[in-house]
């Protein structure tokens, strides 16, 4: 193979299938416009991989809305109850549901930003190859003059990832589709085809193993076939490793940016095969250090039949090309790769290591690093730290001197966003566009805060916010306004869909060079005689949502954003502020894969958020917020927070989080969820009086917080205002009902 990569991003360099997608949604657009320009992204990263000199161009990394998607429409695991007359109908009806269908699950894919959709598999689900679309991309390819190596979902992880009473159970079924698959590709003269089972870089069952060596003994023993390329990325395969070596498949793909090289040398069998080393990151938007990895890569040497040079895991998760972007300073561009670049890396290398360095090679190799920026006050604070740096007042002493602040039992609030109108985007766009001054920019956004304010006083809502008009992306606003972390123009990242991120760069030591939140809050302060909330984005998700340097242990990054965060809280206490919230929803998403890691996350992630929190005073109420309910794994580290509320996602999870939660000897303030913010459904005031008055039966009144189970920025204040009226009234009523 050569060099290669494992994957590539699809959204276009300028997100044109995010365009094209949404308005084909709005039906601005029809069918044939949109399949045209997915055929001319196709056609545009094919020419760009082959003519960046890859030996092998990977295909079918394409993806109209998801991969996982994808490989359901490939098997015939979409439920029927979606069908539509064309295919791309049939995706999106799944993808995003109809008028009468809500639509699949979507989840967090690994420990990556990316969201797939769950397929579901019951007993109507009958596997059969009812799609063409690796083969049909391979020809498209072809006709323009490259041939590639279709990259299809592993039949393994994709049961794994399903939902349905025991998916792995149907496994036989599904390998003789990918046997016909492979036997298709096969007579069409596909020479490779890549299957990635990245479930097996997170701990797996001695059952799933076993279903990993069943279901590449039976594809390799196939008779008509590709040669196989098994990739496992995100992490250390593990045993998987060995299991994948024991069956005849020709390629193993690891990931040594994730992973190691510690343990290939007694996976004997990995002799025989063709290991494809993932020296540059997929993930992560650094230069690679080409004299390091080309010495890995040698080094590998002996272990394999034959070494190929590879990205770590599909390029989906970087952005397109650094060369778009013309606000980097040099000291931080000439220390990253896109995308694009990352290609330009592993060509090198794969050259490198067949014929001895190039002077291309070496130029690349020697062009100079800056050195990241470096604040030595940032740093001594950090090893100055006191030992009671992380830890407040113990709680009793805090609800004490937090009693003044006048709040009644089950206190109402919100999470913290109100709905981002068009008037406050229209204002964000005439800023960027220089339209508006800053000072004229700010007045609309006071004018705003002063609209949210006065309509929750109207409600009747007991803790205020000021609505966050002026932020765009609640990591990306902080990101802007810190020093060491660079933002790009065009660097997206696909999230989920057409739904794109753009992550900043936390580059070098950061540092905060004046207040950020205080003057908003203050002025929504003056405005009412209620509490009113500062609003902050903790630690964890500023890291968890960011391409974060990897000179140094994310632990030392993270504090440092602490002590930003520790600033701003102060900032918050001098100008008046009783009540801040820090928001976590992240800490969740960032658990590794391995169990084995998890205490060491749980151990940082936890503590950074004590730094930035540690130095509120007793009588300051703390508020936290995390998004997502599988809570489970983390309910300790939730309660070793030690926030003085929590603020939860529940209303889909029924409150079951609750009983969790007193199960783990939460006994601090709650607010679990009590409507859904993800639907536009208004919920009516009976329903949240009946929530209401069973989490009270669980967390008595004065610890128990009635709010939405999340922020309300994406919602309408046709939908927003109904339901805050609903949610006060009901939490009215139970208040005069109960007396715990
Ligand atoms: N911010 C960031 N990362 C996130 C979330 C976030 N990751 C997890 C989760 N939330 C993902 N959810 C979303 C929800 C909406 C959008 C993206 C990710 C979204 N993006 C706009 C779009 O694609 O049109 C672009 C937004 C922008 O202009 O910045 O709607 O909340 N960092
Ligand atoms: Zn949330």
């Amino acid at each position: 193979i050569g060099s290669t990569v494992l994957g590539y991003p699809r959204i276009g360099p300028r997100r044109e299938l995010k365009r094209a997608v949404e308005s084909y949604w709005a039906g601005r657009t029809d069918r044939d416009a949109l399949l045209a320009t997915a055929a001319r992204l196709r056609a545009d990263t094919w020419r760009d991989l082959r003519e960046a000199g890859l030996d092998s161009v990977p295909s079918n990394t394409f993806s109209f809305y998801d991969q996982v998607l994808d490989t359901a429409a490939l098997v015939g695991a979409i439920p029927a109850r979606y069908r539509q007359d064309h295919e791309v109908d049939t995706l999106f009806a799944a993808a995003r549901g109809t008028g009468s269908l809500a639509p699949l699950e979507l989840t967090k894919w690994f420990d990556t930003n990316y969201h797939y959709l769950v397929p579901e598999i019951d007993e109507t689900t009958t596997f059969a190859l009812t799609g063409d679309k690796p083969l049909a991309e391979h020809r498209e390819a072809r006709a323009q003059g490259v041939p590639t190596r279709p990259v299809v979902l592993g039949p393994v992880t994709f049961l794994l990832l399903a939902k349905g009473v025991d998916p792995l159970s149907r496994l036989d079924e599904l390998v003789e589709v990918y046997a016909d698959l492979l036997r298709g590709l096969a007579d069409e003269g596909v020479e490779w085809v890549q299957l990635d089972e990245p479930a097996f870089a997170a701990d797996r069952s001695e059952r799933e193993l076993v279903a990993l060596e069943r279901a590449y003994t039976r594809l390799a023993a196939q008779s008509a076939r590709p040669q196989l390329l098994v990739t496992g990325y995100y992490g250390d395969l593990g045993r998987a490793l060995g299991v994948l070596a024991g069956t005849a498949v020709d390629a193993l793909a690891v990931d040594l940016v994730a992973g190691s090289e510690e343990g290939l040398a007694e996976v004997t069998a990995l002799r025989g095969k063709i290991l494809v080393a993932g020296l540059v990151d997929g993930r992560n938007v650094w230069r690679t250090d080409l004299r390091a990895a080309l010495a890995r890569a040698e080094a590998l040497r002996p272990l394999a039949r034959e070494v190929v040079v590879s990205t770590s895991s599909t390029l989906l998760h970087v952005p397109y090309d650094l060369d778009q972007e013309q606000g980097l300073g040099e000291e931080v561009r000439d220390r990253l790769a896109f995308a694009r670049q990352k290609v330009h890396e592993v060509v090198l290398l794969g050259r490198a290591l067949a014929e001895g360095p190039t002077e291309e090679w070496e130029a690349e190799a020697d062009r100079p690093r800056p050195a990241p920026r470096h604040d030595g006050a940032v740093r001594s604070r950090l090893t100055g730290l006191q030992p009671d740096a992380r830890t407040r007042a113990p709680y009793a002493d805090r609800v004490a001197a937090q009693s003044d602040l006048g709040l009644p039992r089950l206190a109402t609030t919100t999470i913290g966003s109100f709905p981002q109108t068009t008037e406050i985007r229209t204002a964000r766009a005439a800023l960027r566009s220089g339209e508006l001054d800053l000072d004229g920019y700010a007045e609309r956004m006071r004018t705003e805060i002063g609209r949210v304010i006065a309509l929750q006083e109207d409600i009747g809502l007991d803790v205020l916010v000021h609505g966050e008009p002026e932020r765009n992306d609640m990591v990306q606003y902080f990101a802007e306004h810190l020093d060491g972390v660079a933002g790009t123009e065009l660097g997206w990242v696909q999230s989920y869909g057409s739904r794109c991120v753009r992550p900043p760069i936390l580059h070098g030591d950061v540092t905060r060079p004046e207040p950020i939140t205080v003057p908003w809050t203050t002025h929504a302060r003056s405005l009412t005689t209620r509490q009113v909330k500062g609003m902050l984005t903790g630690p964890v998700t500023i890291l968890a949502w960011s391409f974060v340097r990897d000179d140094q242990p994310l632990r030392a990054t993270a504090d440092q954003v602490a002590l930003a965060l520790r600033d701003e809280i102060a900032d918050l206490e001098a100008a008046g502020t009783r009540v801040i919230q820090v928001d976590e929803p992240a800490l969740r998403e960032l658990l590794p894969l391995r169990e084995a890691d998890r205490e060491d996350y749980l151990d940082w992630s936890v503590s950074a958020f004590r730094l930035a929190t540690g130095g509120a005073a007793a009588g300051t109420q703390v508020h936290t917020h995390l998004c997502y309910s599988e809570f489970g794994e983390v309910i300790e580290a939730i309660d070793a927070l030690d926030a003085d509320v929590t603020t939860i996602e529940a209303a889909r999870s029924k409150m079951e989080v609750l009983a969790d939660l007193s199960a783990a000897g939460f006994a601090r303030g709650v607010g679990p969820g009590v409507y859904d913010i993800h639907s536009p459904r208004v919920p009516g005031e009976e329903e949240l009086v009946a929530l209401i008055a069973e989490a009270s039966r669980a967390v008595p009144g004065d610890r128990l917080w009635v709010n939405p189970d999340c922020g309300l920025k994406t919602r309408a204040y046709a939908e927003v205002e109904p339901a805050l009226r609903a949610l006060v009234a009901a939490a009215k009523r139970v208040r005069e009902t109960t007396t715990n």
